[in-house]
């Protein structure tokens, strides 16, 4: 895919349904007015294949959405029908880019996007590598919590539950991503997590019976980052890679301006470290970057009103690094 190949789709995702707090609707424009799209065209060179909007589905969005009550789940699902039709129509323009043999670059909006962006491209990359994506969730959560494992419905708990299969779509209402099938699908075996510090207890119990891999903020820290890759990598083989980057794996010194901020994560070049090796694999054919939120000015102190200025600058550069910017 990648290498001599440097058009670059873009989609701009404007989508705050699957969490509570409005603001990281307002992230793809920030980053874009932050010249990220420009320095991806003019220093490193990419055609950008992007429609010149930031979508926010309204047309897709039903005119009621009440919270889904679950058998036996703690918490009903909430913005289910939004979330999962938003989703099924970000999958289809993410898979246009990608059978198009295009690198992928979805920017966020909440994590529950994930859902679009990962789907879209396992479905072009199983249908023209005749290959399983892998997908690099870089995160302080593991976003798998199922409708009946979530403490919160908030849905962006849970995309990698769905992309997995270990989450069906609920007997209380099929619909609710009834349209995910079996070439969007991602394999448990095919996963890997970084950054992880903040993972619920049932969600723990998945990532055991799974036998999922994940290195922790835990492992960063007694392995080192640099080491910590080259075992990501190499589980990840020869697999084409999708690169799922919440920005709140970062520590909020660096990227405080996100809905829900955990302090000890990765340092900001520990983010960018992870970027470069997945571009210098060679394997990366889409990057997601979530999370930012430009409306939530200051969680640290430390920032002060820079916050959001300085989440818009961390997320650019890390983009950047796993486009390539750091190569000499
Ligand atoms: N695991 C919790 C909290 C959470 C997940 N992702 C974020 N927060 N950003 C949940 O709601 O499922
Ligand atoms: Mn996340
Ligand atoms: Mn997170």
């Amino acid at each position: 895919f990648l290498g001599t190949d440097v058009h670059l789709g873009v989609v701009a995702v404007g989508f705050s349904g699957g969490q509570g707090k409005s603001g990281v609707d307002a992230a793809p424009q920030a980053l874009i007015e932050a010249g990220l799209l420009t320095a991806l065209h003019e220093d490193l060179g990419f055609t950008i294949h992007h429609d010149g909007r930031v979508h926010d589905y309204t047309e897709y969005k039903p005119s009621s959405d009440p919270p889904l009550v679950v058998a036996d789940a703690k918490m009903p699902m909430l913005r289910p029908k939004t979330v999962s039709a938003v989703t099924r129509a970000l999958s289809e323009q993410v898979y246009e880019h990608a059978k198009e043999g295009r690198l992928v670059l979805t920017l966020g909006g909440d994590h529950s996007i994930a859902v679009g962006s990962i789907s879209g491209v396992a479905k072009a990359v199983k249908q023209r590598l005749g290959k399983d994506l892998a997908v690099i969730w870089v995160d302080a959560h593991a976003d798998i919590n199922t409708p009946h494992s979530s403490g919160s419905g908030n849905i962006h708990g849970m995309p990698v539950a769905f992309l997995a299969g270990l989450a069906k779509p609920p007997k209380e209402d099929p619909s609710v991503f009834g349209w995910l099938d079996q070439e969007h699908h991602i394999s448990p075996k095919k996963l890997v997590y970084i950054g992880l510090r903040d993972v619920d207890v049932p969600e723990k119990k998945i990532l055991k019976e799974n036998g999922i891999k994940a290195f922790s903020m835990h492992d960063v820290d007694r392995y080192g980052i640099g080491k910590i890759m080259d075992m990501a990598l190499e589980y990840v083989g020869d697999s084409p890679i999708h690169l799922s980057f919440d920005v709140d794996a970062l520590d909020p010194m660096w990227a405080p301006s996100t809905g829900t901020p955990v302090r000890g994560g990765l340092t900001l070049r520990e983010g960018d470290f992870i970027c470069e090796c997945v571009h210098e694999s060679g394997a990366l054919v889409a990057m997601d970057l979530v999370e930012v939120n430009p409306h939530i000015l200051d969680t640290t102190g430390f920032t002060g009103l820079m916050g959001a200025s300085e989440t818009v600058r961390a997320g650019c550069s890390l983009v950047r690094c796993a486009l390539g910017e750091s190569l000499l």
